[in-house]
């Protein structure tokens, strides 16, 4: 009772921000959110939307009273977490209540230097006032966007659209970019396409189950819940430099020398191939290129790789072994993998294991690359940034016209090209070659590697945009205009998960003042821009939705199938493919791998083994710098950059409050370092301080830094993979000191 009258109170203030209602509301000065639309109160019930937080996309009951989520609890109907949440889940609604929430535009005075509250006239209209200044005087390439995978996919895609067809900006890039960019250009150079093949039932269904770089028990616990259900008794092998939550959990762990993967897996080829432990018939009907690579891996002998990697050869020979003996081998790589100097090879080197081996298509099997972010699957495909919407490229004239016709616009507004990568961006500021940033659902002044130099070029800008639910977040700090927005269970849409099941998402709460949906927001900027008529047809997200839907087909990825939020609703989510004629099958069979039939996405249907030659870090370790900084997730409670699961009481108690960096005991009795000390630690960079804590889980000579702590990026060095251009989170150089 009292909680319904706490409720009852709130509601005068809510405000329903939808697309008629709000222009209204815009034209009405001083008004807005101030009650004018109370939110009909509705009888209480229970519906299910999928999580916000990580790609596992669990779905989770939420109970609802008097029209708002008053709690929730794990969907035990849904095929990805059968009834289970992880911490994050369980209070995935806390943030919403944060009291720093973003709920009114702030625009920097130039004065005082303070942000100050203004209506969202004067933002939109400061806005493209700013942006177009900027355009005019350094080109239209001199503003730049970044973006995410955190926002439903209806949304990237209309920030993709509205950014590169409308407002003519060519560099727009995502967070995605520091996640999931390897697995991206590696998919498309094996397979001809972008496509994790498996569904989490290959948990369940391998019998040798081999995690590289993944430490799955704290970053995807629902999906350690899922291997734990495999009742095959599977050996679980660990290759992590790390003795991780999950190497623990795990019957092997090959403590691996960091960044040494490529040539340990070149190694692990070299001796299943000496022993004939192929699948020969699986490489000649469905590969190429397999000739060259076994010439490539024959000097990959066990010695070298031994020497390299740490690992012994009779440690490499068992697990060479292993995976021939194994009846249903799975390999899933996550950031130790992606975030590497060359980590597109080294992913490839994992696929090419899966393909020599004949462990794809087939359940329990799989090269799989596990996503991060609730929506970065959707953003590899729909952010229009390194991809033309659906998956297609740039630069084909028939992707071009296609993309024109469905979304009916003029197709010279498509760009040719794909723009800058995420540190291209970054120089671009530098270089003075970009003035303008819209930074939409990330916070780059924490999480983008090398922090000084990244908030120096904010500093350089000469005009900054933030679009975030809370004005707290680092990179708001250093904005010209925070935009507030409407966060997860405040709006509609879809997030595609790590098995490629498109979920749904539910405007449940109403967002707190004057925030809107993102997609709200990119509407009032499309207005203010002059292009409002160019994307009439994205009336709203589930428009939106049936945009895509088109757009995809003919894809690998094709849900054309799927023309509403109706149908995701009834079958539990859908999992791409799913054409028209794939729907009647989804009711027996809603889990699904792709190339069970053999066939990739080449041209030629096959499959292609890729490599080269290994090479050295960036920055290796020195006399000056003699330890090696591993940086990744510190505990299953914490999400990244904290905005959201900082809030949290429950979850502030799974977590130490501060930095910590984890050393191995006989480094720290060389340097003299008390447990929970407080020492220094510097990179070439910077000098940064936290607590010591003294733990076998690193090996000598290697420390361990949690990335939830907005110091820890001022240690990093920007290196950058090559062909993916991913930074190498997961190697610097560093020293320590108890002279603080
Ligand atoms: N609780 C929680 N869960 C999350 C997230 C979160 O912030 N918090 N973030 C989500 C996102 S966006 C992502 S991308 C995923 C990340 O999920 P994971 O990739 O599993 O997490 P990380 O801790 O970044 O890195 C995994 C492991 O890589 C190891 N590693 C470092 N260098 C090397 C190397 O050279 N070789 C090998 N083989 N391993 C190495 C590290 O020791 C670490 O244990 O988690 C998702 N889930
Ligand atoms: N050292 C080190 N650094 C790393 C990593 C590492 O392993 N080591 N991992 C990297 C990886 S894999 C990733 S994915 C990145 C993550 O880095 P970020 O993307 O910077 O991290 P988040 O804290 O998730 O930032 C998301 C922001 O979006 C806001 N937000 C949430 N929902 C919405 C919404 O619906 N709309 C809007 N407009 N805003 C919203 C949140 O408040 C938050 O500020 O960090 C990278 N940085
Ligand atoms: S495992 Fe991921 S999707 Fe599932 S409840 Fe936890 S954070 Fe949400
Ligand atoms: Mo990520």
């Amino acid at each position: 009772m009292k909680l319904k009258s706490k409720l009852l109170k709130k509601i005068p203030s809510i405000v329903e921000h939808s697309g008629p209602k709000t222009r209204q509301l815009l034209r009405t000065p001083g008004k807005f959110g101030l009650g004018q639309v109370p939110r009909s109160i509705t009888p209480d019930y229970t519906t299910t939307m999928v999580c916000g937080f990580c790609s596992t996309g669990c779905s989770l009951n939420i109970h609802m009273k008097d029209g708002q989520p008053v709690n929730l609890t794990p969907d035990s109907n849904y095929p990805v977490n059968l009834g289970m949440a992880c911490p994050k889940g369980w209070e995935a609604l806390e943030p919403l209540k944060a009291k720093d929430r973003a709920t009114t535009p702030l625009l920097r005075n130039k004065q005082t230097g303070e942000l100050e509250e203004v209506s969202w006239q004067t933002a939109m209209h400061t806005f493209t006032d700013k942006f177009k200044a900027v355009q005019e005087e350094h080109g239209k390439e001199s503003v730049a966007f970044i973006s995410t995978g955190q926002i439903v996919t209806e949304e990237m895609a209309f920030l993709g659209s509205l950014t590169k067809f409308g407002m003519g900006i060519k560099h727009g890039d995502g967070n995605t970019r520091q996640c999931m960019a390897t697995a991206v250009v590696s998919y498309k150079q094996s397979f001809g396409f972008d496509a994790p093949p498996y569904s989490y039932q290959d948990f369940e269904q391998s019998d040798v189950i081999i995690l590289i770089g993944s430490n799955l028990c704290i970053a995807h616990p629902i999906m350690w819940q899922r291997i734990e259900q495999n009742k095959l008794n599977p050996k679980i092998i660990v290759i992590d430099p790390r003795t991780t939550e999950t190497a623990i959990a795990g019957t092997q762990h090959y403590p691996i020398m960091p960044k040494s993967d490529l040539t340990f897996f070149y190694g692990i080829a070299h001796i299943l191939i000496k022993n004939g432990w192929i699948d020969n018939d699986f490489i000649k009907s469905n590969t190429n290129e397999y000739d060259d690579f076994a010439t490539h891996v024959e000097k990959f002998t066990p010695e070298l790789v031994e020497k390299e990697s740490g690992i012994s050869i009779e440690q490499l020979e068992n697990l060479a072994r292993t995976i021939h003996e194994g009846k249903n081998v799975s390999f899933w790589w996550t950031m130790g993998v992606n975030q590497g100097h060359e980590a597109v090879r080294t992913a490839q080197s994992i696929i090419n294991l899966a393909l020599m081996t004949g462990n794809i298509g087939r359940p329990g099997t799989g090269a799989n690359s596990i996503t991060g972010q609730c929506n970065a699957m959707g953003s590899r495909l729909f952010s229009n940034t390194t991809n033309l919407l659906g998956g297609h490229a740039f630069d084909d004239p028939a992707a071009r016209t296609k993309v024109a016709n469905v979304l009916e616009i003029d197709e010279t507004c498509i760009p040719e090209e794909t723009g800058l990568a995420y540190d291209q961006i970054i120089d671009g500021i530098h270089n003075g070659t970009i003035k303008g940033l819209w930074v939409i659902a990330t916070n780059g002044s924490h999480s983008w590697i090398h922090q000084d130099r990244y908030n120096k070029a904010m500093k350089k800008l000469d005009f900054l945009v933030v679009q975030d639910m809370y004005s707290s977040i680092e990179n708001a700090e250093l904005a010209d205009l925070v935009l507030p927005a409407a966060g997860w269970a405040e709006k509609d849409g879809v997030f595609i998960n790590s098995e490629r099941r498109i979920g749904l998402v539910k405007k449940l709460a109403t967002a707190p003042g004057q925030a809107l949906s993102d997609f709200n927001i990119f509407k009032l900027v499309a207005q203010y821009w002059g292009c409002g008529e160019m994307f009439k047809k994205w009336s709203s997200p589930e428009a939106a939705f049936k945009i895509l839907s088109e757009l995809s087909s003919g894809q690998p990825c094709d849900f054309s199938g799927i023309q509403d939020y109706d149908l995701l609703e009834s079958n539990r989510g859908i999992q791409w493919p799913c054409t028209k004629d794939d729907i009647a099958g989804l009711t027996t069979n809603n889990e699904r791998r792709l190339f069970a039939d053999g066939k990739f996405y080449h041209q030629d249907s096959k499959a292609k083994f890729i490599f080269s030659d290994p090479v050295p870090v960036a920055e290796p370790t020195s006399n000056s710098f003699p330890l090696i900084l591993l940086t990744g997730r510190g505990t299953s409670a914490q999400w990244h950059t904290q905005s959201r699961t900082g809030k949290s009481e429950i979850l502030k108690k799974l977590y130490p409050e501060s930095v910590y960096i984890e050393i191995n005991p006989s480094d720290a009795a060389k340097l003299n370092i008390e447990p929970n000390q407080m020492v220094k630690i510097s990179s070439s960079r910077a000098s940064v301080q936290a607590t010591a804590y003294l733990s076998n889980s690193v090996q000598e000579g290697q420390t361990f830094m949690p990335m939830h702590y907005a110091k820890v990026n001022r240690l990093t060095q920007a290196s950058f993979d090559p062909y993916s251009r991913q930074p190498s989170y997961k190697f610097c150089a560093v020293n320590i000191s108890t002279t603080l």
